[in-house]
């Protein structure tokens, strides 16, 4: 496939914006070549400016889990244009799209809209440290919680991708305050709390991590985040800005039937416009300003378009809708094991509805970090760039997970698994 157009135009880009992107992981930087720019998209399928079309599995990094150009949405958001696009001031869909929100997350009394994930992890540590007084938060190695200075500690996602371990320009007096242990740890986790719970204000994971790829709780990990936190007074925050609207109706929590103190929300709420959120019982969310001591603010929070869009978007996703999702996501990730067991290509997949990860690896399973940097990421780049030229966009990073919506039917299916056999018979030779 000829790309030539995008190549013009991320030089064109890196001219005038830092790595031609204003998100490092779309810089291609973890499988090699120049990103592609996209100028349209439908359904499932996205097209580039060279006018190539691809069946898309990075759904925006999660939020089109309706497709592309999702006609509810359209119209949600040119009705709502019509009216003003912010007003700066309370509107009556932000009092909708918090209800909704509180309807569905039996741990959720109250909301508190921000502009993006990393705002509401930010926002929601803030709030902890400020109810608990106390500093030492606890994260998990491959886990990314956005790029808030005290989440940027052995984070996922872009960090990982770049092999970049912390960042700089993150304070060591700041970073000090962040413990992150291994993902699915229970014995350190526990180990911590009891010689320091008293210094720990919260605990934050992805209660399915999909940062470092897609890595599902160990039996008794989340189970166990819980009772340390409650029994040493520390906040729970389950980060389910990718999970949330999105594993289930009400997120991974609903899945494992924990119920965390704080939630972090974004990527589906906003159905692609920029919103994120972070939730929790009234006895924590009150401490927030004006009603409480605890500051944190927005402009364009709980911004007009944005919360027609999420409602809309949110409007359709019912029981039946998850049913089906996860029906196809088991139904895509068994084609593609079959695959890759006929063209003896040693392949695990770690899946729950609507996201899935690959990992080439011969180990029996990948359910932590260390395990994760042990896969092939080079068979990773060159699955990627051979399904590319076969007109499949798969994430273009080993450390993030693929996302599928309720446009991705059968016959997409498919068209993904011809392309995927294709791809696996060359990878293989
Ligand atoms: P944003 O600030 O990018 O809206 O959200 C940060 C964030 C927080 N928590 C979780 C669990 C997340 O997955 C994210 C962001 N996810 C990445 C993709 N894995 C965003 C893509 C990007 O960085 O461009």
């Amino acid at each position: 496939m000829l790309r030539s157009q995008s190549k013009d135009l991320f030089a064109r880009a890196r001219k005038v914006i830092p790595g031609g992107v204003n998100s490092p992981v779309r810089a291609f930087k973890g499988v090699g070549g120049h990103p592609i720019f996209f100028k349209n998209a439908k359904g499932p399928y996205v097209e580039d400016v060279d006018g190539n079309s691809y069946i898309d599995y990075v759904s925006s990094w999660g939020p089109m889990i309706q497709g592309f150009t999702f006609q509810p949405v359209v119209d949600a958001i040119t009705a709502q244009a019509q009216k003003s696009t912010s007003f700066g001031a309370p509107t009556e869909v932000e009092i909708e799209l918090a209800e909704m929100i509180v309807e569905r997350f039996k741990s959720i009394e109250k909301v508190r809209m921000v502009n993006s994930g990393t705002e509401a992890t930010m926002s929601a540590i803030r709030l902890a440290r400020g109810i608990t007084g106390r500093d030492k938060i606890v994260k998990f190695d491959g886990c990314f919680h956005g790029h808030g200075d005290s989440l940027l500690v052995k984070a996922g996602s872009g960090v990982l991708t770049l092999g970049l371990p912390d960042s700089p320009g993150v304070p060591n007096d700041l970073a000090q305050h962040t413990i992150s242990l291994p993902f699915n740890s229970i014995d350190q986790i526990t180990q911590l709390f009891d010689s320091r719970g008293g210094e720990i204000a919260a605990v934050i994971v992805e209660p399915i991590a999909g940062n470092m790829g897609c890595i599902p709780p160990a039996e008794g990990f989340l189970e166990t985040l819980r009772k340390v936190t409650r029994k040493h007074k520390a906040l729970l925050i389950f980060d389910e800005v990718m999970t949330g609207f999105r594993v289930a109706s009400a997120g991974a929590q609903q899945l494992f039937s924990i119920e965390p103190d704080l939630t972090t929300l974004g990527k589906v709420i906003g159905a692609g416009l920029p919103v994120g959120a972070f939730a929790g019982k009234k006895k924590f969310m009150d401490r927030l300003a004006p009603e409480g001591d605890i500051y944190q603010s927005g402009t364009l929070s709980g911004n007009p378009l944005a919360m027609a869009a999420g409602k809309a978007l949110i409007n359709t996703l019912d029981d039946e809708f998850y049913a089906t999702l996860t029906r196809h996501t088991d139904e895509l990730v068994l084609g593609l094991m079959k695959i890759a067991a006929q063209t003896d290509i040693p392949l695990r997949i770690n899946h729950f509805c609507g996201m899935f990860s690959l990992f080439f690896t011969k180990q029996a399973e990948v359910t932590n970090f260390d395990q994760v940097t042990q896969c092939d990421v080079d068979r990773y780049r060159t699955f990627f760039h051979l399904m590319l030229d076969e007109g499949v966009y798969l994430a273009p990073s080993a450390f993030e997970s693929a996302f599928l919506g309720g446009q991705h039917t059968s016959d997409v299916f498919d068209q993904t698994l011809t392309a995927a056999e294709n791809a696996m018979r060359k990878l293989h030779s």
